[in-house]
């Protein structure tokens, strides 16, 4: 069965920005701050490394049931048992994603443009007849942001308005997301939230993880 998966704080890592912290001390934190969904993104570990790396995230997960997606490796996720993986427009095509990984893998597409996002549900066509589109779309870069510097044309929150007009596909906002936007991302329209810098740069990880949900919940009363 696909878990149900809980978008509103989305961990997105990151070793090289811990500040010299180990990223399962910095991810066990954002943890005991309430992040709800992580993403193990590490673009220059090896493939050992990535599944030595992603064994021991899940291990540090499973007890919580917060499910752990793999950026662009599918056989890493394969390896470790990860509920799925997420992969942007120059990976893996996302049909061949979900014929590999089938039906109950959490498989997030990363859309950088209005066009890619509203192109995406087609891909229920393609999916191996599954007929499954994407879990969620990575709508982004929301804001500006220093971490993903080929990450393109910002979206700014108007246009995350005008694709939720438009799609009822679930929109989670990344890049340059802080305490201090949150809420008027998920205003926007979006579902949840992705960041990286805002936890595992923060000087008290927990601490940012436990403000941005209440940031999250906060615009959604
Ligand atoms: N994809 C689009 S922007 C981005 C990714 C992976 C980086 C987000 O990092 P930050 O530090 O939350 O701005
Ligand atoms: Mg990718």
């Amino acid at each position: 069965m696909k878990p149900i998966v809980d978008y509103r704080v989305y961990l997105v890592t990151d070793r090289a920005l811990c500040l010299g912290r180990d990223l399962l001390d910095v991810v066990a934190a954002a943890v005991q701050g309430g992040v709800t969904l992580v993403q193990l993104r590490e673009k220059h570990a090896g493939g050992r490394e990535f599944v030595e790396l992603g064994r021991a995230l899940k291990d540090l997960l499973d007890p919580h049931r917060i499910p752990l997606l793999v950026n662009d490796r599918v056989d890493v996720a394969q390896a470790i048992g990860a509920a799925g993986v997420h992969v942007g427009q120059s990976d893996i095509p996302y049909a061949d994603v979900r014929r590999i990984l089938g039906p109950d893998a959490i498989i997030g597409l990363s859309v950088d443009t209005m066009e890619q996002a509203l192109a995406a549900p087609d891909l229920d066509q393609v999916a191996g007849g599954a007929g499954i589109g994407p879990d969620y779309l990575g709508v982004g870069p929301i804001f500006p942001t220093a971490t993903k510097l080929d990450a393109g044309e910002a979206w700014g929150l108007e246009k995350l308005t005008a694709l939720r007009r438009q799609t009822h596909q679930t929109l989670v906002g990344i890049g340059g997301i802080t305490v201090a936007n949150a809420a008027a991302v998920m205003r926007a329209g979006a579902d949840g939230v992705a960041v990286v810098s805002a936890i595992v740069s923060a000087p008290d990880p927990a601490a940012a993880a436990r403000e941005l949900l209440d940031a999250v919940e906060a615009a959604r009363v």
